[in-house]
């Protein structure tokens, strides 16, 4: 086939184009005019390679050698075929004599040189073919092809200027015929013609094996794992597709990785807040969520070491500073700053509910109510011995009305009861209401002590130890009746406060409280409310 045909060839010097070129025969010296653009006298570019009618034969015409177009000046033509050929032959029609000397050029890709391809310096006929001739490959192979003009052949009369004879000479082409066949570099077994962008009708290889291109020069977008190869008769050489696990449809080829993986399709633009070759990781400050999404960390970027989260989305906080985000001072920590939050250094037994915490922005604790200082850490004027286990922080001073200012005294312990029950009653007596003694007995086998109440009065168990200031009684009672043990281990907690919220009754002043406290001498548990029957008190 034809590979020239209907394609657009540019002339570096074409007659009647600056200015109407006069121009006469070699022989009959008839004389004519050639304008461009008139279409009974212009001689374009595209007369090369229009159909050839041998009845009424179109050309190509340069200026004549009155515009100086002899050596060293040179007429280029250039074909560009638009696609790789493999080229067969090319031929020339001169309508004028043939050149003295001329050279054929070609390139074997877009992007190459030009680089020779025929020189031809002897007069001779006025066609050529240049038939098949088995070289290298790509040394048959064209993609664009250009003739220079270098020499006009003359009879060497030229010398004495005379115009007609001037106008006489010029280079002629009737027809630019290239033979070629389509080259797809083995991925395509037809050509069809396309469009280009340039709005120009070429022809293509039909591509198979993922390639795409003109020429099946490259892989379809995404088709970049393999680098593209020449496909062979043995090898369809198929270009394979990236593998994004979904999350992008575009890649490149990466030699580096293809070298180190065997697959060199690096994704790009990765979606959903993914990156890695493969799309398979989350993009960075990300963690991948168990349903598989990548979900941004938002690190606070003041309060966290890194911006990056950890499997769970937990970032990791600079001291002081807490928070799934990092962006908050955690309890006892305030001035939430770039180096973290500094320590309110608020003290446990003044906090509000031993649980030290301050105000976030001032650093100032929150305290006990009888507790005051910015780090709770003394009593209220008034008030004495900070203490964890008091819910107010510290007692109020008691002088019976003579000082309001008290320090705690020492010589004071706690003393916590305990009975087991082991080996004796412990100590443990049994009282009437009325405060008589009751016997009551020990029972080494099953270890507990046992009372019976004689009458309808109320009988109590007796403590042993010393009167208590004020005390926490925290005993293990297990009630049982007639034998029939209820089996239940209960835990009872008094504490006495006047306080309303520990429900004592009658309620009583704070100084009537006090007053009573200190002037306590027993404490009672009625156990039952049925006066009559046995109750037994035993260790756990
Ligand atoms: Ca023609």
């Amino acid at each position: 086939m034809n590979a020239a045909f209907g394609r657009r060839v540019r002339a570096t010097n074409t007659c009647g184009v600056t200015k109407p070129t006069n121009f006469c025969g070699l022989t009959d010296k008839i004389c004519d005019v050639c304008i461009d653009g008139d279409p009974y006298r212009q001689h374009p570019p595209s007369y090369l390679t229009d159909f050839n009618n041998f009845e009424n034969e179109t050309w190509w015409q340069s200026e004549t050698m009155m515009d100086d177009i002899q050596y060293p000046s040179v007429v280029n033509l250039t074909l560009d075929l638009g696609k790789a050929f493999d080229i067969t032959y090319i031929r020339l029609k001169f309508k004028s004599p043939r050149p003295e000397s001329f050279a054929i050029y070609k390139k074997y890709s877009a992007d190459s040189d030009w680089v020779p391809y025929q020189y031809y310096s002897t007069t001779g006929e006025d066609s050529l073919t240049l038939g098949t001739v088995p070289v290298l490959q790509h040394w048959v192979t064209a993609t664009a092809i250009r003739i220079t003009l270098n020499r006009l052949n003359t009879f060497g009369d030229e010398v004495f200027r005379d115009p007609r004879v001037l106008q006489s000479y010029y280079y002629a082409i009737t027809d630019f015929a290239v033979g070629g066949t389509c080259k797809c570099n083995g991925h395509a077994s037809n050509c069809v013609p396309s469009t280009s962008e340039s709005g120009e009708e070429r022809l293509v290889c039909q591509c198979q094996h993922n390639t795409a291109g003109a020429d099946c020069q490259r892989c379809l977008p995404f088709y970049n794992d393999v680098p593209w190869r020449r496909a062979t008769p043995d090898e369809a050489s198929e270009c394979q597709a990236c593998n994004c696990n979904g999350y992008s449809n575009r890649c490149f080829f990466d030699q580096e990785l293809y070298d180190k993986t065997g697959h060199g399709g690096h994704c790009t633009d990765c979606i959903a807040n993914r990156a890695g070759v493969n799309c398979e990781r989350c993009q960075e400050n990300h963690y991948e969520r168990e349903d598989g999404y990548c979900i941004p960390c938002d690190c606070h970027p003041e309060g966290s070491r890194s911006l990056q989260c950890n499997i769970n989305g937990k970032c990791s906080c600079k001291p002081g500073v807490g928070g799934e985000k990092c962006d908050r001072c955690e309890a006892n920590f305030f001035d939430f700053s770039s180096q973290g939050c500094r320590p309110c250094n608020c003290h446990v037994a003044g906090s509000l509910a031993n649980q030290p915490s301050c105000d976030p922005d001032t650093g100032v604790c929150s305290c006990k109510a009888n507790v005051e200082g910015q780090t709770c850490d003394r009593c209220k004027p008034g008030f004495f011995s900070i203490d964890e286990q008091n819910q107010f922080g510290c007692t109020p001073c008691f002088c019976f009305g003579h000082s309001s200012i008290c320090d705690a005294a020492t010589g004071y312990s706690e003393v916590v009861p305990q009975s087991e029950f082991v080996r004796s009653d412990e100590g443990w007596t049994a009282v009437s209401y009325s405060g008589q003694p009751v016997s009551h007995a020990y029972r080494p086998l099953v270890q507990v002590i046992a009372v019976s109440s004689p009458s309808q009065e109320a009988v109590y168990f007796s403590a042993p130890g010393e009167r208590p200031r004020w005390a926490q009684l925290d005993p293990w009672l297990r009630a049982t009746d007639s034998g029939l043990a209820l089996q239940r281990n209960q835990e009872f907690t008094f504490r006495l406060h006047e306080h309303a919220d520990f429900g004592w009754s009658p309620r009583l002043r704070a100084r009537d409280f006090i007053a009573l406290l200190s002037n306590l001498t027993a404490i009672k548990i009625r156990a039952t409310y049925t006066p009559e029957g046995k109750r037994r008190v035993h260790a756990p």
